[in-house]
């Protein structure tokens, strides 16, 4: 037939992959092949596919399907990320068990990702809300809380009142939770974290493994900011009428001359500590109203200062200077000592607040600016010391040097870098999650439940018993809350709270390796051998939360010694977002694109060539501006050259008896898609499959004609290159073309030699843009060498004369254009 039909090729070649697995990887010792290993981000079972899992998945297709065709043995698991809010909610409003709605959407996803033609190993499925899964999240965590990385603490907590759960920084977008929109509180509250800071360095240290284009510098930068390293110095100030010296911290110790005043944050317990009693009601009514803010709103420069007099002096240790202490909420409790000395005439915020309450400005660095205090602007640019006894005269460096030299010496004070990053807040006062695996004793305080007692499961919970309700749902089962003490057998209660769902997300990528294991979370040798993941696919939103947190738990795992290496993805893709009329789907926009009903129409092959020929697949793909239909109709033309080619050739011809030109043209093709896949540039691979179709049907048509040797090898290396885009077409071309088994694996020819080089092009010489000479050269002759060869050419020095060269311009290497004057 002319033109092929899309479902049907769908349902013939989906049951011959689930009858012959040719995507499965072998986990044979005596298997040489290099192996690959591959992971899309996996996916959280909302419902069905939508577009931006198709666009995702398919990139992630031809990463995996190229490196089968090379002959690698592969692995490109595939699994569910399934616990989670969401469930949860459906639960509720249900009265059902979230693991119904959850497993039938998992169902609804396999099955439309095995039609979408993935080439996935499904041998390796995981959920991790399975038991068997989350059982080692709980095995983990016990790990990391006898190496002191898990640990509690009462603290300011960010606080969902929608979704009554209490959210990690890294869920607050600004000043709102991340998943639900509302508005996000502070608590305080006694919650379980991960000690990421421990790692802080290392996780910026480790990005030389990630740099130059393996991950895109736009996550490294923003990792890096998250991390936020500042480095300075650390500063004591004694304190009147106290024992304990308070220290600062601060970026900039050379302005210690010029520091007026010194601020706590009001809601540390340090300023608790340091108010005088006259000043005590003054603070408690305004430690109340800063409660209420959160750290966002504390740190935009917009809102005018607040703060109040404790009552207390500070003595600067360099002058013996006397300082007011302040409380204000423009210091944060939570970043370097909760503590800060004000220099209002180099920093802003400082000045702002010296303004507001008409505290000194002193200026100690001369920049050339005009006076902060008169100008109400700091100036915080290079300068020269002045009025800073031993540093005046001195730069900011020089400074910052000598100061921190003085300081050690009298025991002042000392350089100290510090970080943005906080520790994890783990816990989750929701059901869907894995049960923290602790017994709270009132003996023995936290006990870790005994590894042999792993998992600790889930009660038995549902519809309105999930409702949100301040405290975890699991603390309501008291059945399963009770238990013995595992240290000393006396009545104790489990914790109640969940883990967040990242910590199953920080480490699935090692267990897909051996999935199924139950004597441990992965198999370490199995891991190493495999990993690191060689290429990980998925969306940018994950940047400081999935890709941090994985990095940390890779690098907790090397030093338990599960692993071999620090970095768990070698290389990072970003697929960009699949959006409609210049704006992302949206239910309210009502622009959304069914994903089923785009296959329905047009089959999957053109859907999925259409989101990869569309753009680069960091780029955006406007849904509005494509063509499915143009897919469509370059698949019937491709169909067709592979279907004539083979009725009229046997597989197995000489290609060398063939049409030298078209010959050319393919292996020319082969050279550059090769190359462009491997440098993702999936849209000008597919631009090139296309001119290979149109060269062969030119050669069938009005050349050589279908039976040439020469055709049926570009009909071949289409269905080759085309298994990476439009799997089921290229299965089927293949048995057109008279071979049996799949076309998937290890076909990718190599491109010869003595095919690929071009003879030479002809390259026009100018004098003052008028055609003089024509040289012939190598197609890819270097700029310099074919300026050199322009200007020695005869008949155009002829035209120079003895006129003076002014300017040479090339384009290499059809053109150089001499001007002269
Ligand atoms: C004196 C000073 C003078 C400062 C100057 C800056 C400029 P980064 O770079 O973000 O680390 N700071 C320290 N702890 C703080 C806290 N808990 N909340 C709010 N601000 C705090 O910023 C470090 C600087 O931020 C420190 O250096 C301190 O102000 C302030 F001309 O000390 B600086």
């Amino acid at each position: 037939g002319d033109t092929y039909d899309a479902r049907a090729l769908q349902d013939k070649w989906q049951a011959r992959w689930a009858a012959e697995l040719p995507f499965e990887a072998t986990m044979d010792p005596g298997d040489t092949r290099p192996r690959s290993y591959i992971v899309d981000m996996f996916s959280y079972p909302s419902g069905d596919l939508h577009m931006g899992h198709a666009e995702a998945y398919a990139i992630g297709d031809v990463i995996g399907r190229y490196r089968f065709q090379r002959g690698d043995n592969v692995l490109h698991p595939v699994g569910w990320d399934s616990f989670g809010l969401p469930a949860e909610n459906a639960a509720i409003k249900n009265n059902d068990h979230p693991y119904k709605w959850t497993y039938a959407n998992i169902e609804t996803q396999a099955s439309s990702m095995r039609r979408y033609g993935l080439a996935l190993d499904w041998s390796h499925r995981l959920h991790t809300s399975d038991p068997e899964y989350y059982k080692w999240n709980q095995w983990l965590f016990t790990r990391f809380f006898e190496r002191g990385l898990a640990y509690r603490k009462d603290g300011l907590v960010n606080w969902c009142p929608q979704d009554q759960t209490v959210l990690a920084n890294e869920q607050v977008v600004q000043g709102r939770c991340e998943r639900c929109g509302a508005d996000v509180e502070r608590r305080a509250l006694n919650q379980w974290y991960f000690k990421i800071t421990d790692y802080a360095q290392r996780l910026l240290d480790d990005m030389d493994q990630l740099d130059n284009g393996r991950w895109p510098d736009e996550i490294l930068a923003m990792q890096r900011n998250w991390i936020g390293r500042s480095s300075g110095a650390d500063v004591h100030f004694e304190i009147e009428g106290r024992d304990e010296p308070v220290t600062v911290y601060t970026t900039r110790p050379d302005t210690l001359y010029g520091a007026t005043f010194f601020v706590v944050a009001a809601d540390a317990d340090l300023a608790e500590d340091l108010c005088a009693p006259e000043q005590r009601e003054a603070f408690e009514a305004y430690r109340a109203d800063v409660a209420k803010l959160s750290d966002i709103e504390r740190q935009t420069t917009e809102r005018p200062k607040t703060g109040v007099f404790l009552g207390r002096h500070a003595i600067n240790p360099v002058n013996g200077e006397r300082m007011p202490v302040w409380a204000a909420d423009y210091v944060l409790a939570g970043y370097g000592h909760g503590a800060i000395m004000a220099v209002p005439a180099h920093d802003q915020r400082d000045l702002d607040f010296a303004l507001a309450f008409d505290l000194p400005v002193r200026v100690v660095v001369e920049t050339g600016e005009a006076d902060p205090a008169e100008t109400g602007v700091a100036t915080a640019g290079e300068g020269v010391l002045r009025d800073s006894g031993p540093l005046d005269g001195l730069t900011k460096t020089d400074a910052i040097e000598r100061i921190i030299g003085i300081m050690r010496e009298r025991g002042t004070g000392d350089a100290t870098v510090n970080y943005r990053l906080r520790d994890w807040l783990l816990s989750r006062q929701r059901y869907w999650g894995t049960p923290i695996p602790i017994i709270h004793c009132p003996s023995c305080g936290e006990v870790a439940v005994p590894d042999e007692q792993l998992p600790v499961t889930l009660p038995d919970l549902q519809g309105a018993e999930l409702a949100p309700k301040g405290i975890s749902p699991l603390a309501a089962a008291k059945e399963w809350l009770h238990v013995d003490c595992p240290s000393c057998g006396g009545p104790a209660e489990r914790d109640t709270d969940t883990m967040d769902t990242f910590v199953d997300s920080s480490w699935y990528f090692l267990r897909y390796v051996s999935s199924h294991l139950d004597t441990a979370p992965f198999d370490t040798d199995e891991v190493n051998k495999w990993g690191p993941v060689d290429h990980y696919i998925g969306g940018k939103e994950h940047a400081t939360l999935h890709l941090m947190y994985a990095r940390f738990f890779t690098k907790v795992l090397y030093d338990m010694g599960m692993l071999d290496f620090t970095e768990p993805f070698r290389r990072l893709t970003n697929q960009g977002q699949v959006i409609n009329e210049g704006r992302a789907m949206s239910k309210s926009l009502g622009n959304g694109v069914d994903l089923g009903k785009e296959i329905d129409a047009y089959g999957v092959d053109a859907v999925r060539l259409t989101m990869l020929f569309a753009s680069p697949p960091e780029e955006d793909v406007d849904w509005a501006d494509v063509s499915v239909v143009a897919a469509q109709k370059f698949l019937n033309r491709a169909y067709r050259v592979m279907s004539e080619a083979g009725a009229a050739s046997a597989p197995g011809a000489d290609p060398a008896t063939g049409d030298t030109d078209l010959r050319r043209f393919t292996h020319r093709s082969i050279e550059q898609i090769t190359a462009l896949v491997e440098d993702k540039r999936f849209n000008v691979a597919i631009a090139r499959c296309m001119e290979l179709v149109s060269a062969a049907r030119k050669a069938i048509d009005s050349g050589p004609g279908a039976a040439d040797p020469a055709v049926r090898e570009a009909a071949e290396f289409v269905a080759v290159a085309l298994s990476l885009f439009a799997p089921y077409i290229a299965e089927e071309g293949w048995e057109k073309l008279g071979h049996s088994g799949s076309v998937a694996v290890g076909n990718w020819p190599e491109a010869d030699p003595a095919l690929v080089v071009q003879e030479s092009v002809v390259c026009v010489v100018q004098v003052q843009s008028k055609v003089r000479d024509k040289l012939s050269v190598s197609p890819d002759i270097d700029p310099a060498e074919l300026e050199r060869l322009a200007l020695a050419s005869e008949k155009a020095q002829g035209f120079i004369g003895d006129k003076t060269v002014r300017k040479v311009i090339v384009r290499a290497p059809k053109l150089v254009n001499i001007v002269v004057g």
